[in-house]
Order: structure tokens, then C-alpha cells, then sequence
């Protein structure tokens, strides 16, 4: 019999999850949860760790980042190794990044290219959803090879980006009707492409060439305009589906019909439009590039409608949409980053990072502020997330046979956010110079300790790449 790995005790914690709070002590052996309970004996090799004070949670599953993610001419300035390597000490221990189809190339192709480069890198667990910009007979083979044998269930389709991204409704429909009957999840960036291609072209022909232009040209009504599509090709397919970013009401009015009618209707949205509102883009400085994200901020009036469908389950998902690109050029080597759109906002490279952040801003924004309860914030940022792209019971959850994926947080510390702390390649965050309430303390992959206060336990390349499910929410 092989000697058990890494017997590993946590006691005197908090555990919160989607649905219990209580105090008990974990036993963690061979990368999973073996028991729960209280008062649980430590044997001789047992390493011990106090939560006492501290909350013990899931760790975090982030199902939308993008880390070596080539977007146009450019690419994320994040590795998969400094990419989770930041994820992991915000307390997130799984991410589900984008394998890109290319106009050549097959989805598994896609996810081979993509693998070997997170392969040797990835500090965390990680997956991908396949980028689906061309369908035909052999795509459709291939998205079923995927999800059968690669363990890959979720596909990301573009209602934007004509031209380089977009597929049309056909295509998104073809897509739906497949993966639905299959099992898997098509996640949309539901705005209006073409349209808002022409307002940028309008603009741009008018002089308007600063930043600010990125959220006039692509107003709410277009996001709400493609999320009702998205929803009736969905319904004509019978198939669920899943918006990626929500930030308007212009969206979300129709998602929240739609889950009234009874359509499997999913969405998520981002801490960046919890935390920030259109009045940033007030300026004419070029600063404001770092807050050219796709869909833009939008009004305070849209955040209260956000908080309300987080609250009462018409959005179950807060990730990240890490997709960071560097203010200065040059940085680390990074070139053609948000320096790129100078003289014209449509070439700045849309997105903005949070990977790090994203636990302890919505701790801070959504629990301490009494916008969410704790077991809402956990199924938030890790059971649903977990739930909706095949990753539950392993992840998302503090369970006997779950994972031992653990984050000792502590509600009682507060800290200032400094782009220095930070250990993403990208030169800013938005939250700089923001305190905020709650401490990521440790974390722990599969019963191993990975971030210690600020320390790195970690290593790159000990992330295991996860075979995921079907949807498991209706
Ligand atoms: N959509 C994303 O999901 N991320 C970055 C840019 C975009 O348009
Ligand atoms: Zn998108
Ligand atoms: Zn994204």
C-alpha cells in the first residue's frame, strides 16, 4: 500500500460555504478532504494549521481570464505561470481560460496549442474554453471530440468583433443546439458587432479619437439588444446558455425575463462594474485606457440593478474577465499594450487585470458593505462557477472527497492594494491605493500550502489540468 501524501490538519476555523457556516476542523490526505469534524486528532506527520478568527472557504474558481491570450496583434500580458501565480494569492485555485480557434485550425488544435504552453507553467488547476470563431460539419466533430474526450464542455462564442471574432447567429445557434443536447455550455459576448463597428467609424471620422469614445460607441442598448438574441437562439435550441460580463440592465432586464419564462439562462458579472461607474471616462486624459474593458462601466444606476440580480440569483457568477495589458510600453518586454490606441481609441486593446483582487474587493464591496451574505459571496466565486462549467464536486465546494482546494481568510485585516504587492505582470491595478477590508492569509491546491501570508509555497507547473462535466445547475 503507497504511504498516504501529505496528511494535512486545519483547525479551529469558520468554514463557510454556498450553504453552511460552521466551526469544525479539516483533515486533508492525498489532495482531498477526508473528514470534517470537530476536535480532530493530528497523527504524528500530520502538519497543523490554526484558522482560529479566520473564515475557511473554497477556493476560488475563476471561469473567465485570459492569460497568454493573443487579441489581434498583441497578447495578454500575463503568463499562465504570473497569471495563476496572482490568482493563487487572491485565493483562487482554479481558473478556466480561452484556447482561440484560429481561422486555420480545428478547436482541438486550439486546446493541443493551448495546453502546451499553460502545461509547464500553470501554478494552479486550470481548463479552457474553446474560442469558436468558424463552424462547419468538422468543428461540430471536433466540439463533440472535445467535450467526450478532452473533457472540455464550454465554448465561447463573440456576437462582437465582426471580422476577426464574431460568429454569426447561425453559427451560434448550430453551436447551441450541439453542445446543449451534449451537455456543455456556450458562453456569449453578447453585443451588437457591426453596429457598434459602424459608431466607431463614425466617431473616428468625426475626430474623436480619445478613449473616452470606447464606451460611447458601444452603448447598453447593444448589449441588451444581443443578450435578447442570444436568449431566443438559446430557447429555439432548447439548449442553456451563459452571458460572459454583464454590466447593464439594458442586458440584464432580459436575462431576468427570460429566467422567469423558465429558459436556462446563466450569466456573470465582473467586480469591475461592481466597483467602478462610467464617470471615469469623463476625461480626455489617456489614463482612462485603463479602464477601456469591453462591454465599458456603466451608470451607478446599472450597479444597483448588478447587486440586486446578484443578490436574488439572476446572476450566479462573479469572474474576474482578467485580460490585462500594460499602460506603459515596454514593460517587461510587453509591446503594442494600451499605448497602442494613442492616437485612436479602436486600437487599444480591450480588458483590464483583477485577477488578484477579486475575493477581497467583493469581500470587501459586497459582504462587509452588506450587499451579499458570506455563503452568497462562496457561490459567487466558487460553487456556481464550479457548478455551471462541470468542475462540481471537485471544486467549489469544502466537502468529504472534494478537492482540498482551501483559502484561510481573515475578515478581522484590511490592506491597501499596491500595484508593487501585486504579482501579475501588468504595470496597474484599477484598485490602487483602495483599503479594503479582509486578508487572503493561506491557500492551499489539492492539500498543498501554495501562498503563506506573502509568501510563495508554490511552484510553477504543479497545476493539474481538469476534465470537466456537464452543466450541473437545472
Ligand atoms: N471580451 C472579453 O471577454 N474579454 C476581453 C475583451 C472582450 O471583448
Ligand atoms: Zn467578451
Ligand atoms: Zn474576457
Amino acid at each position: 500500500m503507497p504511504k498516504p501524501k501529505n496528511p494535512t490538519l486545519i483547525k479551529n476555523g469558520r468554514i463557510i460555504t454556498a450553504t453552511d457556516d460552521y466551526a469544525a476542523d479539516i483533515f486533508m490526505l492525498n489532495g482531498v478532504i477526508q473528514t470534517i469534524g470537530k476536535n480532530i486528532e493530528a497523527g504524528p506527520d500530520t502538519k497543523v494549521f490554526d484558522a482560529h478568527g479566520c473564515y475557511v472557504l473554497p477556493g476560488g474558481v475563476d471561469t473567465h481570464v485570459h492569460l497568454e491570450n493573443i487579441i489581434g496583434p498583441t497578447i495578454t500580458c500575463d503568463t499562465f505561470a504570473s497569471g495563476t501565480k496572482a490568482a493563487a494569492f487572491g485565493g483562487t485555485t482554479t481558473v478556466v481560460d480561452f484556447a482561440l480557434q484560429t481561422e486555420t485550425d480545428s478547436p482541438l488544435g486550439a486546446i493541443a496549442r493551448a495546453q502546451s504552453s499553460a502545461e509547464p507553467q500553470v501554478c494552479i488547476d486550470y481548463s479552457f474554453h474553446v474560442i469558436i470563431t468558424r463552424v462547419d460539419q468538422q468543428v461540430l466533430k471536433d466540439v463533440r471530440h472535445a467535450m467526450v474526450h478532452e473533457g472540455v464542455t464550454s465554448f465561447k462564442m463573440f456576437m462582437a468583433y465582426p471580422g476577426v471574432m464574431m460568429a454569426d447567429d447561425a453559427a451560434i445557434f448550430q453551436m447551441l443546439r450541439q453542445v446543449g443536447a451534449d451537455g456543455g455550455m456556450i458562453a456569449l459576448h453578447a453585443e451588437n458587432g457591426t453596429v457598434i463597428d459602424l459608431l466607431i467609424k463614425e466617431a473616428l471620422e468625426a475626430g474623436h479619437t480619445s478613449p473616452r469614445y470606447h464606451a460611447l460607441t458601444r452603448p447598453a442598448i447593444l448589449e441588451g439588444e444581443a443578450t435578447h438574441r442570444g436568449i431566443r437562439l438559446a430557447e429555439l435550441a432548447n439548449a442553456p446558455i451563459y452571458f460572459v460580463h454583464v454590466s447593464s440592465n439594458e442586458a440584464l432586464k432580459h436575462i431576468v425575463s427570460a429566467r422567469a419564462e423558465g429558459i436556462p439562462v446563466f450569466a456573470e458579472t465582473c467586480p469591475h462594474y461592481l466597483l467602478f461607474d462610467d464617470s471615469v471616462y469623463n476625461s480626455d486624459d489617456f489614463e482612462i485606457a485603463k479602464y477601456v474593458m469591453t462591454p465599458p462601466l456603466r451608470r451607478p444606476e446599472d450597479q444597483k440593478h448588478l447587486w440586486r440580480a446578484l443578490r436574488y440569483d439572476d446572476l450566479q457568477v462573479i469572474a474576474t474577465d482578467h485580460c490585462p495589458f500594460c499602460m506603459k510600453e515596454n514593460h517587461l518586454g510587453y509591446r503594442l499594450q494600451k499605448l497602442r490606441g494613442k492616437d485612436d481609441f479602436s486600437l487599444i486593446p480591450n480588458g483590464a487585470p483583477g485577477i488578484e483582487t477579486r475575493l477581497v474587493s467583493l469581500f470587501d464591496i459586497g459582504v462587509t458593505k452588506g450587499n451579499l451574505s458570506l455563503n452568497r459571496f462562496v457561490e459567487l466565486i466558487a460553487t456556481t462557477p464550479a457548478k455551471l462549467f462541470g468542475l462540481f464536486p471537485k471544486k467549489g465546494t469544502i466537502a468529504v472527497g472534494s478537492d482540498a482546494d482551501i483559502v484561510i481568510f481573515n475578515p478581522n485585516k484590511s490592506q491597501t492594494i499596491r500595484i508593487e504587492d501585486l504579482h501579475s505582470n501588468c504595470d496597474y491595478t484599477l484598485l490602487e491605493g483602495y483599503t479594503l477590508q479582509g486578508v487572503v492569509e493561506k491557500v492551499f491546491l489539492r492539500g498543498t500550502l501554495i501562498v503563506d501570508g506573502k509568501e510563495w509555497k508554490g511552484r510553477e507547473g504543479m497545476g493539474e489540468f481538469v476534465r470537466r462535466g456537464q452543466v450541473q445547475a437545472f
